[in-house]
């Protein structure tokens, strides 16, 4: 329970974290990305946060988890040169009166190294970690200068570009936690990336903070964490019962077509029926479209990001299906945006090849993407138990891997980075669904049987593949993040 309005907890029930970097590594994009809120202000240039600004993380059973934005350390090599220079450095530097205007640097330093001092229960100091630690010089004089107020510091890796797989990811912490362990107050390092962090990585930052707070903290956080954790994995259930309604929904959806007369199967005046079935494709097409959309906004809306997937649906006129296995321009949009990256890509290039699928440079692409090749290639529909058409099991599997990459795009995307937006996904994703999917190819075939053959209630079919999914997609994370907590501790 909150506290009420306008009371603020004793000390003892607030745990403060402060925001520390060098000027424009990103702390304010990480605030937003961690607050699920657009604050402050964000600019590709030196000395953007001007001023020390609080928020609340958390708010747990009268307990406050806070977060402080600070503004950037800047021409830290001479501040420290100057500094050395005093006997009591940290007093003196503190009870200058720098100007905002001329002495930017300087005063923007001295509020954020204020903050360590009077609020700060522990630094997140944020690096870039798009260069490597040597190239980082602002590192030693700003470590120096935090030395002497003392707080411990948890180094967080920012800047790391897309998602990393376990191994570079391993690497990268290595790589920095030798750099930085010339400095005791260094507690650890983690790699917390404002644009594409996971939800699974905000827990293992409270699981280190558990580790780093003074005694009289350690009751406060423990409900704080528990908190923050029950909000993550809520999501995550809930993000689960989205991917399986969608599954559920494409195993059920079905179209009546008639059946082939006997001079139809033998290929005389099959016309008529090539148009029903044409039909019916465009609108199982546009159905799954419309689906995979709202889906996707709905796990967009749910992990506190801003944005729409992008629907491109348009016009779906005849002209847009000339051949029967031919896929309307606007679901290819659709899908290919949905699936991103390598995906996405990989089926605008079978676009180009005009779906004749013989072509060189088709075959040629097919390594990195299978997965957008047996889309096309079983862009095909069957017979259900129920007559009815449906899609077939090769689709429907493919299907799945589109909903298990678009879970993890949203489940990485920070809402720091702004608006969602399609983007590539990491190569090490697409090889991972599908080995687990390939791992749960009983559990796939059979929820696929149970719509389309067996024709079982959807209610019955939506639980099974409610267990199904929410375990993929608990497989997927493990294999991402081998030290996520997927239930409550
Ligand atoms: N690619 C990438 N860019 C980032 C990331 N985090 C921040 N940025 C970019 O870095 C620039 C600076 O971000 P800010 O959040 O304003 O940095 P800051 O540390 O608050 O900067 P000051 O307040 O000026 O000290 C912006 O252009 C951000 O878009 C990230 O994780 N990945
Ligand atoms: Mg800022």
């Amino acid at each position: 329970m909150p506290p009420p309005p306008g009371i603020v907890p004793p000390a003892n029930d607030i745990v403060t974290l402060s925001l520390i970097s060098h000027t424009n590594a990103g702390k304010t994009t990480l605030a937003r990305t961690l607050l699920r809120q657009d604050v402050g202000e964000v600019a590709d240039a030196a000395h953007v946060t001007l001023f020390n600004t609080s928020y609340s993380l958390l708010e747990q059973e009268a307990r406050l988890l806070r977060l402080w934005d600070t503004p950037g350390f800047g021409d830290s090599a001479r501040l420290l040169k100057r500094l050395q220079r005093e006997r009591n450095p940290l007093l003196w530097f503190l009870s200058q009166a720098w100007d905002r205007i001329t002495d930017k640097p300087l005063w923007c330093s001295q509020q954020a190294l204020k903050n360590v001092r009077d609020e700060a229960d522990v630094v997140l100091y944020l690096v870039n970690a798009a260069e490597p630690p040597q190239a980082a010089g602002y590192i030693t004089p700003e470590m120096e200068i935090l030395t002497w107020v003392g707080k411990p510091v948890l180094v967080l890796l920012n800047q790391t570009g897309s998602a990393l797989d376990v191994q570079a990811e391993r690497l990268e912490i290595e790589t920095w936690r030798q750099h930085m362990a010339t400095w005791p107050i260094v507690k650890g390092v983690l790699c917390l990336d404002a644009f594409a962090r996971c939800w699974v990585q905000e827990d293992q930052l409270m699981d280190r903070l558990a580790l780093l707070l003074t005694d009289t903290k350690k009751e406060a956080f423990k409900h704080l964490r528990r908190g923050w954790q029950r909000r993550n994995l809520e999501t995550f259930h809930q993000s689960s019962r989205i991917v399986s309604e969608l599954l559920t929904a494409a195993v059920v959806d079905g179209i009546d077509v008639r059946s082939e007369t006997l001079w139809e199967r033998i290929g005389i005046g099959r016309g008529e029926l090539n148009k029903e079935y044409q039909d019916a494709r465009e609108q199982l097409a546009a159905r799954l479209a419309d689906r995979v959309t709202l889906a996707t906004n709905q796990l967009i809306h749910l992990h506190g990001l801003e944005g729409q997937a992008a629907r491109r649906l348009g016009n779906l006129t005849q002209e847009q299906f000339h051949l029967p296995s031919q896929v309307p321009e606007a679901i290819w949009s659709t899908l290919g945006s949905v699936a991103g990256g390598a995906m996405g890509g990989l089926i605008a290039d079978l676009k180009m090849g005009g779906m004749t699928f013989g072509g060189g440079a088709l075959v040629g692409g097919i390594a990195a993407g299978l997965g957008a090749y047996a889309l096309i290639k079983s862009y095909n529909l069957v017979r259900g138990g129920d007559h009815r058409l449906h899609w077939s099991f090769e689709h429907f599997r493919e299907q799945v891997r589109l909903a298990l990459l678009t879970y993890l795009a949203v489940a990485h995307y920070g809402r720091g980075r702004g608006e969602w937006q399609e983007s590539p996904d990491p190569a090490h994703w697409n090889s991972l669904c599908s080995r687990i999917i390939d791992e749960h190819d009983d559990g796939i075939t059979r929820l696929w049987k149970s719509g389309v053959e067996a024709g079982t209630q959807p209610d019955v079919i939506s639980k099974s593949a409610h267990s199904l999914i929410q375990d993929c997609l608990k497989c997927l994370l493990l294999r991402l993040y081998p030290t996520a907590k997927l239930s409550m501790s």
